[in-house]
């Protein structure tokens, strides 16, 4: 399986809402400042860049009144911008994954992946999904215990605990969009879950190589088992959604849950080279890069990080 040959649609999915800190919003702006454009184009991608998508609420709906039923302790938090920015995102990354193109997408929280997935499996049901995190973003509104919708994003993909009637995400009710397998998506480098996250895992089946596993095994094996798992002998479309906070903090400082013991350097950037090796990238969001939190440095490793992970993933070799 391989996209359209080397063209890539750039959507800017400048969200906040999922959880609690300013700025990640923002990110869009600044990955593309630090050269995103020049370095795809650099590696012989024609590029479409759609700039930032527009979620303002027209309704003047306000904070204080944007809350849904559920959350463990207390309630889910701005579902209703949420559910509305991720229906745009949905529709765009829709469009232009029918058209066979690469789709990137640059957050915002990682609650955009609601959108960039669900376009991603409409337009190519047969998709799965590599999820690189320190978090498995699992939680429902039954079990999350911060109301954040960033931490729920698989949650709704899969419709656990019925996630598609919480208010602001009804769109998602729609035959044409697949409910994500649990057999489709593999999570790499997981280390901070909640209760309710594991029990989902281990009830459902979820392949998990947490950073035990990278510990015990290596990257190397680990990418082999990753896409053994998912790909096996067929080629079917593949989705990197890469948080920035799976990176150790040591080397990606600026983002909102900063978790220590995290993949190194060359651990983050060898997940993005064997996809790219497997021919199969279809879609990625890059997300949770926030570059107004710069206590742990303030310089611009995260960012660049974040640029070069990228050009990995689409195929830029060492050699
Ligand atoms: C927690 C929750 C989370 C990112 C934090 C944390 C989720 N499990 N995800 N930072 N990127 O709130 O549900
Ligand atoms: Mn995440
Ligand atoms: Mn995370
Ligand atoms: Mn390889």
């Amino acid at each position: 399986y391989v996209v359209e040959p080397r063209k890539v649609t750039i959507v800017g999915a400048p969200l906040a809402d999922g959880q609690p800190l300013l700025g990640v919003d923002r990110g869009p702006t600044f990955i593309r400042k630090r050269g995103l454009v020049q370095r795809l184009e650099r590696d012989a991608w024609r590029v479409e860049d759609l700039g930032d998508l527009d979620f303002e609420m027209r309704s003047g709906l306000g904070r204080q009144e944007d809350f849904a039923e559920g959350a463990a302790h207390g309630s889910t938090k701005r579902a209703k911008m949420v559910g509305h920015a991720n229906r745009i995102l949905y529709e765009v990354t829709h469009e232009h994954a029918r058209q066979d193109k690469l789709v990137l997408t640059l957050g915002g929280d990682h609650s955009i992946g609601v959108g960039s997935v669900a376009g991603a499996l409409k337009g190519r049901p047969e998709t799965a999904i590599i999820w690189v995190d320190a978090h498995a973003d699992i939680n429902s509104r039954n079990t999350s215990e911060s109301g954040h919708l960033h931490g729920m994003v698989l949650s709704f993909l899969m419709n656990l605990d019925n996630s598609r009637n919480m208010k602001g995400f009804h769109w998602l009710n729609d035959e044409s969009i697949p409910v994500l397998l649990p057999t489709r998506l593999v999570y790499v480098g997981l280390r901070d879950l909640d209760k309710g996250e594991k029990a989902f895992i281990r009830s459902l089946g979820i392949k998990a190589y947490t950073m035990h596993e990278v510990d015990k095994f290596g990257i190397g094996k680990i990418m082999e088992m990753v896409l053994d798992h998912i790909l096996g002998r067929t080629d079917r479309p593949l989705h990197l959604s890469f948080d920035i906070d799976a990176v150790d903090p040591l080397y990606a400082p600026s983002t909102g849950t900063r978790v220590a013991g995290g993949l190194s350097y060359r651990e983050a950037y060898y997940i993005c080279e064997e996809v790219a090796h497997s021919g199969c990238l279809a879609s990625m969001d890059l997300v949770e890069v926030n570059p107004t939190l710069t206590m742990a440095g303030g310089d611009e490793r995260t960012v660049d990080m974040a640029v070069g992970l990228i050009s990995s993933a689409t195929g830029n070799s060492i050699l």
